[in-house]
This record gives C-alpha cells, sequence and structure tokens, in this order.
C-alpha cells in the first residue's frame, strides 16, 4: 500500500506570530522512575517467562562476554530514556565493551530478526542501539528516547580477558499529562476499569511535547490523531493547553494554498509534504472540539481563518455533481483497510466539517458565512443521496465500482445526512451484512463506536467497545495498538508487524467513552 502523497512543487509558509503561540505553549515534562521487576525469557512465539523475580528492583547481571544477553521486564509500558551502569571483572580491560540494545513495546519485537525487515517505512524506526564502550566502570544515559516494557541487552563483545556487568538500570520516563489531575472513574465493572486503565496510559505515553501518534513511531503530530487524543485529554486531565499549541503549530506551518498538512515535524518546525483530505478537514473538527473544552474565544477566533481555507479548499475537490472527485493515489485516509475506496467517506467527511465549521461561524457571528454553507451543506446532501445512496441495498456506495464499507456507512452516519432512527437502522443493517473491506484500526473503530451513540445504540456500543479493545487486552495490550484485526492479529500496513507502533494516540479514547458514557 503507498504511504506518501507528495503535493507536487511542495512549499510551506510559516505564520511567525501563530508560531510563537505555539512555542508559548511548550508544555512540562513530568518524570518517574521504573526500575526493573524480572529478567525474563522470550520463546520464539512471544511467550514471556521469568527467570528471577527482581523485587526491589536492582539487578547485577553477570559476568557476561561475548553474545551473553539479558531481558527485563519492567512491568508496564513507559517512554524514557535508560540508564544503567557496566564494570568489568577479570584482567585488565583490553578492549572496548561492544554492548547492544532491543526495546519492545511488545515481547514479539525482542524476537523478530531487525535484519529480516523489508518494510515500506524506515528500518530506522525499529528500537535498538550498539555502543562501545572504552572505558569501565561507566554509567550512562542512552541519548535517545523510547518507548517499551520490555529490554534486550546483548553484550556483543568484551574480550578474552575482561567480563562485563550490568547494575544499576533504571528508565527516567517522560509524559507532558499531569496524571495526578485523572478523575476517579466511577464503575463496578472490572473489563471497563482495565481497558481505562490501559487508554490512560496510552495517553499518558503518547502525550509529550506534542500529542504524538506513537512514541515509538512517528514521533510526529498527526491531524486525525490529535483530534481524538485530545477528546481523551480534555476527559481525563482537564488538559486544553497542548491540544492549543498542537492546534497553533498545524495552523503556523502550512502548505500550499494555506492547506494544513496531514503531519507535521514539531521538532524542526516543518510540516510534511504528505496532504490527506480528511486530515485537512479535522483541523476544523479539532477547533470546535477545542472550543467546546476550553471556551477559549480567543484561540478560536485566531485560528479560524486556517478552518475556513480548509473548507474552501475542500470544496475545490468537488465535482458537477457535487461529490468529491475520487484519486487512485493515497489522497484520504479513513482506514487502511486493503481495498477501502474512500470517495463516499471524503464526502461524509466534508459534510461533517461543513456542520462544524457552519456552527463556529455562528458562534462567531458570521452570519453570511454560516448561511452559505447551509446553502453548501444543502447541495451536497442532496448530490449524496442521489449519487452515493444505493436506496435498493440500503447502503452509500463509493467509488466507480460502488463499493459498500464499513467506513463509509460509519462516515455518512457521523455527517448526520439521516435522522437519528434512519441512522441507527443503517447502522443495524451493516451489522447483518459485515460488507469487507471491515474496519482495522482502533481509529476507524472510534468513530464507530460514536456513530452507534449518536444513533441511540449506546448498548451496541459498550459491547463493541469491549468486544474490539477487550480483545486487545486478551492479546496482552498494555497500551493500545495503532492496528488491530482481531481475524489477523498479525496484521501491519507496513509489511511487518515489527514496525507496528503498539502504543498509539488513536487507539487510546475506551477512556473517553467510558468516562463520559459508560460510568455511573
Ligand atoms: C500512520 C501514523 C498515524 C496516521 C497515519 C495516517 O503512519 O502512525 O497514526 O495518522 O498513518
Amino acid at each position: 500500500m503507498a504511504i506518501s502523497n507528495a503535493i507536487a512543487n511542495f512549499s510551506m509558509t510559516v505564520h511567525p506570530e501563530l508560531l510563537a503561540k505555539a512555542k508559548a505553549l511548550e508544555p512540562k515534562l513530568y518524570e518517574r522512575t521504573v526500575l526493573p521487576q524480572r529478567i525474563v525469557s522470550i520463546a520464539p512465539d512471544g511467550t514471556v517467562s521469568t527467570i528471577q523475580d527482581l523485587p526491589d528492583g536492582q539487578i547485577q547481571a553477570g559476568p557476561y562476554t561475548r553474545r551473553d544477553k539479558v531481558s527485563l521486564d519492567f512491568g508496564e509500558h513507559m517512554v524514557g530514556y535508560l540508564s544503567l551502569t557496566v564494570e568489568s571483572t577479570g584482567s585488565p580491560m583490553d578492549a572496548p565493551c561492544f554492548l547492544q540494545f532491543r526495546f519492545g513495546e511488545r515481547p514479539l519485537e525482542l524476537v523478530e530478526d531487525p535484519d529480516d525487515y523489508d518494510g515500506e517505512i524506515s528500518r530506522s524506526w525499529i528500537q535498538e542501539e550498539r555502543i562501545h564502550l572504552d572505558r569501565l566502570p561507566a554509567t550512562l544515559e542512552l541519548p535517545r528516547r523510547f518507548a517499551f516494557r520490555y529490554l534486550e541487552i546483548t553484550v556483543l563483545d568484551t574480550s578474552a580477558k575482561y567480563q562485563a556487568i550490568l547494575k544499576d538500570i533504571s528508565v527516567r520516563t517522560v509524559t507532558s499529562a499531569d496524571m495526578s489531575l485523572v478523575p476517579p472513574l466511577h464503575t463496578q465493572d472490572p473489563l471497563l476499569q482495565r481497558l481505562d486503565q490501559v487508554s490512560l496510559a496510552t495517553m499518558r505515553d503518547c502525550m509529550q511535547s506534542v500529542f504524538e501518534d506513537g512514541p515509538k513511531r512517528d514521533q510526529r503530530l498527526w491531524l486525525a490523531d490529535l483530534r481524538l487524543q485530545a477528546l481523551t485529554g480534555y476527559t481525563c486531565v482537564h488538559s486544553t493547553d497542548l491540544a492549543k499549541r498542537c492546534l497553533y503549530l498545524f495552523a503556523a506551518l502550512t502548505q500550499n494554498e494555506g492547506r494544513v498538512g496531514a503531519c507535521l515535524f514539531h521538532n524542526s518546525d516543518q510540516v510534511d509534504d504528505t496532504a490527506l483530505f480528511d486530515y485537512s478537514l479535522f483541523f476544523v473538527s479539532a477547533l470546535l472540539d477545542y472550543w467546546q473544552a476550553s471556551g477559549d474565544r480567543e484561540t478560536l477566533e485566531e485560528l479560524f481563518p486556517t478552518a475556513q481555507r480548509q473548507i474552501e479548499l475542500s470544496l475545490k475537490d468537488l465535482d458537477a455533481r457535487g461529490i468529491v472527485r475520487d484519486k487512485d493515489t493515497w489522497w484520504c485516509f479513513l482506514d487502511w483497510g486493503e481495498g477501502l475506496n474512500k470517495q463516499a467517506g471524503a464526502q461524509a467527511i466534508l459534510l461533517f466539517a461543513l456542520k462544524q465549521a457552519k456552527e463556529m461561524a455562528e458562534i462567531l457571528g458570521k452570519a453570511d458565512l454560516a448561511k452559505e454553507w447551509a446553502d453548501t451543506i444543502e447541495r451536497l446532501t442532496a448530490a449524496s443521496l442521489t449519487h452515493l445512496w444505493d436506496a435498493e441495498q440500503g447502503f452509500f456506495v463509493s467509488g466507480a465500482q460502488r463499493q459498500v464499507s464499513w467506513a463509509s456507512q460509519v462516515w455518512f452516519v457521523l455527517a448526520g445526512v439521516f435522522d437519528k432512527d434512519d441512522n441507527a437502522r443503517l447502522l443495524k443493517r451493516l451489522q447483518k451484512a459485515d460488507p469487507s473491506p471491515e474496519m482495522v484500526t482502533p481509529y476507524m473503530n472510534h468513530y464507530y463506536i460514536q456513530a452507534l451513540l449518536d444513533s441511540g445504540l449506546k448498548d451496541d456500543a459498550l459491547a463493541h467497545l469491549k468486544h474490539y479493545w477487550g480483545a486487545m487486552l486478551d492479546a496482552g495490550a498494555d497500551t493500545f495498538w495503532e492496528i488491530f484485526d482481531p481475524e489477523d492479529p498479525t496484521a501491519s500496513p507496513y509489511g511487518s508487524q515489527l514496525i507496528n507502533s503498539y502504543c498509539h494516540a488513536w487507539s487510546g479514547t475506551p477512556s473517553y467513552f467510558i468516562r463520559n458514557y459508560f460510568s455511573d
């Protein structure tokens, strides 16, 4: 699957005043020290067994020489910096000590050989490090930040004359989430309690200097991920400043014609050259969410023109019928489902965002614009019903092949083209028909649950939340994953599960649902 869509003649426009506001909101990072809990062995199928418990977190491993290794379990997913002390024993040290570190969010990352990886995105995301220590004893903190629970340290070599001893191993974790603000959860349901804990850990570990999509990979700000993570952040840690910073970054660093990029690199003040139709529009949604969570009118006013521009640019993509033009590039995301056609989903997201943009125009007293958009909504709704609604099948169809997918139906429900009861009937038909492509990301499953809730199908929403995210718990999740197909737990959009992210912002929304809809 192609995963890049660089726009032609890409250029970036920097808006210094907006960038300055984003930078002023650089968050404080909270730190903890986490010690290893046990020495483990990991079988080729990823099964972990205890070799030795480390009740006080203290370890003295070795003496080790060529190819000796130790694997550690820290008992929880963390994002942070590894420290250790290495000492020598035996004869005087006559050669450097050569160490290798491998980090795993899941055990399987320590089992698969990175040399076998030949996927589409860079191998450099696989978390490993090799260092030479010329003098021992040495105490060091590895300079790179890693996301992991499991750690394997291999002594690649010492010499025939001396051996290495590893001790004082610890991790300095970082997050910008103030977890002391998480309100108590009121539910007796143990599964919901567990889903909430894992969801909170996911949110915590993705909340860094920005809302990262994944702290293992890509460690950057993607718009659709930002929207969902911000919703969870508002609910769980009353955090609005980080979302504000991210919105300012997107508005400050725009692509050609004022388009908001699909993602950006906050460390280098650089928007990526990838444009995704739906992601640009989620700037509108994320801004309205922010306003609803914060009541910050100044920001709404300042960033509204950026939102307005995303609507204008998207409307240019309509054909004469009032339907978003389909393309055969990676022009719109929706989900990672193989063969998923994006046209109907894109049309629905445009309607969804237009309604939110109209709401903001009304809040800001821009009556003419609100009226113009109301007319556009009417026109696009009519076009959707004429050209994309297949009354015989009772489903929206997408693309030249008239594909019926989960994503298209879910997004048309969220776009509110039908009333609540008709939407509920559509979702019931969808469950029964179970068309392919199915939903494969927690991201798309989030929107399915929201669609069920908006249609009054609260029991179905709860059942699906427990079923889908619960299955990830059963598969051993400490934090929720970027992609999860219960039918194919090894699925990866990138050609190898080794490169998948197992702590992913867009997957951490169970806490949002549980705390807003399913607690006492
Ligand atoms: C993945 C990212 C991110 C998502 C994009 C479309 O590479 O991790 O989560 O928004 O794809």
